[in-house]
């Protein structure tokens, strides 16, 4: 099936207006819903990889024939392997239940459980179950440093141990595993950075009060008008990003955690060119544990997409965290 554009018109804007954002993509399965992929900014329409495509399919048959050979010299890129990044700090109820599910889900993905000395004792579960199956592991970090710095470490993980795509997902199982097939769908056909988004059509919020919802959407707002983001869900934590992008990104000079960190990687995605898809989600407010989520960590994305705003108007050259120069 291939990309469809809906007669040049972005069916999340107003439909009235014609957006020249976002080309629509059918998913092979159409229980995966709708991703809307974005045109590089600035530049030609870019269209993504035939969604389930023969093409896809003997790309994936390549990668799968030559990852044997090349998963012995470590440390390179290779095959479609997927790592998911668990950053946890006090999730110990409902680590083992998102780790099963995530496992189940797709079982040919590999876990690392990044935990920052979770009084609770998050860190010696993450260790247990890293005992039971090989395809979990831990990175144990002496103290809270943040979710920005505990998805760096993450990155650089992936890229030392050569895998092709991250997943970013919360341990709170506010983030369904089993919608992650459909987001790994969209990165396979073409897609750098997939997010998982709730403020699309058919993506839907349970059991968040007004407040969370209104600061979501607010989040998103600002950081479109102030950056001139076309996203429409530049907050979510849920995400597929390809590494070949990351390492596009200067992580030294990530200047942001919590909300501030994911809608700075977003951004510079964005504005390097990378082909990215937003497909709906359902996300489910945390049954167990309490929020890291803290008034400081909104006021610091407020002020950095503040600042950003002001930069990308007056100063571009001290913009953040984009190496190299944007795919046209
Ligand atoms: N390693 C590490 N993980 C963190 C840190 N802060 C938050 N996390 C984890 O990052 C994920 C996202 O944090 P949440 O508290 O769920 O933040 P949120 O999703 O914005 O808010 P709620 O879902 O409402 O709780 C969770 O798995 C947390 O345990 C940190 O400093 N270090
Ligand atoms: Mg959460």
């Amino acid at each position: 099936m291939s990309p469809v554009r809906s007669g040049g018109r972005c069916t999340v804007c107003t439909p009235s207006r014609r957006c020249q954002n976002v080309t629509t993509l059918k998913l092979s399965k159409p229980s995966l819903g709708v991703a809307y992929a974005l045109r590089p900014a600035g530049g030609h329409p870019r269209r993504l990889g035939r969604v389930g495509s023969e093409g896809s399919e003997r790309r994936r048959a390549h990668d799968g024939e030559s990852r044997g050979e090349r998963s012995e010299r470590g440390g390179e890129r290779h095959g479609d392997r997927t790592l998911v990044i668990l950053p946890t700090y006090n999730e110990r109820a409902t680590l083992s239940e998102v780790v099963a599910r995530v496992l189940a889900a797709v079982p040919e993905a590999e876990l690392l459980i990044v935990d920052d000395a979770s009084p609770d004792g998050t860190g010696e579960l993450a260790e247990q179950l890293a005992g039971r199956d090989p395809r979990v592991s831990v990175l144990r970090r002496p103290g809270k440093q943040g979710l920005g710095t505990a998805y760096v470490a993450g990155f650089a993980h992936a890229t030392t141990h050569g895998f092709r795509r991250v997943v970013e997902m919360d341990a709170d199982a506010s983030h369904l595993p089993e919608e992650l097939p459909g987001l790994l769908t969209a990165a396979r056909d073409g897609a750098g950075l997939v997010i998982g988004a709730r403020w699309v059509p058919g993506g839907r919020v349970i059991g968040w009060p007004r407040y969370r919802r209104c600061i979501s959407r607010t989040g998103t707002r600002v950081a479109r008008a102030a950056l001139g983001s076309r996203l429409h869900d530049i907050t979510s934590g849920f995400r597929v990003i390809d590494v070949g992008w990351i390492s596009r990104i200067d992580l030294h000079r990530i200047e942001s955690e919590g909300y501030g960190f994911q809608v700075e990687v977003a951004w510079t995605l964005e504005r390097l060119g990378c082909p990215i898809a937003e497909v709906p989600i359902t996300f489910v407010e945390r049954a167990s544990g309490r929020s890291k989520m803290t008034l400081g960590i909104v006021a610091e994305a407020l002020r950095l997409v503040l600042l950003w705003g002001w930069r990308l108007r007056f100063a571009p050259h001290r913009l953040p965290a984009a190496t190299g120069a944007p795919v046209r």
